[in-house]
């Protein structure tokens, strides 16, 4: 019996050729920000994925935390992305974007004239980046001090936003846009409790800690088409020293209010990002079903993706099952460019090279042969 997860779908105004989407997947080999020809082969390889959810790129300069990342904020940056948009596009995929902001997961030597990254508190993460040494290679580093943003400033954040995501569509040939809510960055940093320490209409209560998540989603549909933009989230990842201790209510509440915006998807981390799928900080599992229902009972309509750990098996069920629309899978994607026919045929998966994820050059990056 075939599964549904080989069959085509929609997320709002994407018509997908199956269920299989290739997660976002940091990779640092865009020099200067700039997404170049390598950048275009490997997406192009990876066509066949029902979507492609690009690399995090930065949608300004003081959004960038790591080395080597694209951005989505030059004339050089837009037409790199163009010639990746349209090799996908001739190989009949749809690709997305990824809209990231580091806010605190950031170095003052990746930042504007040396500034502070911005955040919603001035609480330090616990985490490392990747920045230059002085010698110019990739190195860690412990993030910089964070400086918390002022209410004043959000409307520009906003404004970087749609920018972006405007840009994204028109200039750069991008099919949507995904907003990133996840992993410790800015957006997720308003929904945690351990890193919110805010006292204004921005912290504190679920309401409040979900409203610039909410302002900015709302505003980027607003921009492009809201059946063009999908929403990355990740409710219990300790990922960049993240911490909540009871996430359930602030992410049930959080796509309760995403409902009504009728948006293309929510694509949804389960545990902790890339590792364990059922960690848990709270002392009780984060219950995902109950999650996908209160989107539902909300009216929201858009597709439910879920995200890490999947095999094909795994994913299959889940799908099968009505439990999700779309399967995320990320490093499978790094070493298996058809990972799509991999699947269906059930044929064996190839094992990507962990200590070449992040940064260099070719190999291990296009040197992952399809099968034949
Ligand atoms: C791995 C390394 C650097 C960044 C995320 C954008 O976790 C990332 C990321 C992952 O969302």
């Amino acid at each position: 019996m075939t599964s549904k997860l080989f069959e085509p779908a929609r997320a709002g105004a994407l018509a997908l050729h199956n269920r299989v989407v290739m997660a976002p997947l940091t990779r640092n080999r865009s020099p200067r920000n700039i997404p170049n020809d390598m950048n275009r082969t490997y997406y192009a390889e990876r066509a066949t994925a029902g979507l492609i959810i690009s690399e995090g790129t930065g949608i300004t300069a003081t959004a960038q935390g790591y080395i080597d990342v694209p951005g989505l904020y030059s004339a050089g940056q837009l037409d790199g992305w163009r010639q990746v948009t349209d090799a996908v596009h001739s190989k009949g995929g749809k690709i997305v974007v990824q809209l990231w902001h580091t806010g605190r997961i950031s170095h003052t030597s990746l930042q504007p004239d040396g500034m502070a990254p911005v955040s919603v508190s001035g609480i330090r993460a616990n985490a490392r980046t990747f920045v230059r040494d002085e010698t110019g290679e990739g190195a860690f580093a412990e993030v910089s001090q964070p400086r918390a943003l002022k209410v004043e400033e959000f409307p520009g954040i906003i404004a970087d936003y749609c920018k972006a995501a405007r840009a994204a569509v028109d200039s750069a040939g991008f099919d949507g846009v995904e907003v990133h809510v996840a992993n410790g960055y800015l957006l997720d940093s308003f929904l945690r409790e351990g890193i919110n320490d805010r006292t204004d209409e921005y912290g504190g209560s679920i309401e409040n800690r979900i409203r610039f998540p909410l302002e900015v989603v709302k505003a980027v549909a607003e921009a492009i088409g809201s059946d063009r933009v999908g929403v990355r989230i990740s409710p219990v990842t300790p990922a960049n020293d993240a911490h909540d201790k009871d996430p359930q209510p602030v992410f049930d509440a959080f796509v309760r209010s995403l409902a009504a915006l009728d948006l293309a998807y929510i694509h949804i981390i389960e545990g902790s990002t890339g590792g364990d799928r059922n960690y848990s900080e709270a002392d009780y599992p984060f219950d995902y079903k109950r999650l996908k229902q209160n989107y539902r009972d909300a009216g929201g309509k858009g597709a439910w993706m879920v995200n890490n750990g999947y095999t094909g098996a795994m994913a299959q069920e889940a799908v099968d099952s009505g439990y999700a629309d779309l399967v995320a899978f990320g490093r499978p994607f790094v070493s298996n460019p058809d990972l799509v026919r991999r699947l269906k045929e059930n044929a064996p998966l190839a094992l990507w090279r962990d200590d070449k994820l992040y940064g260099g050059g070719a190999e291990g990056y296009l040197d992952y042969p399809a099968l034949d």
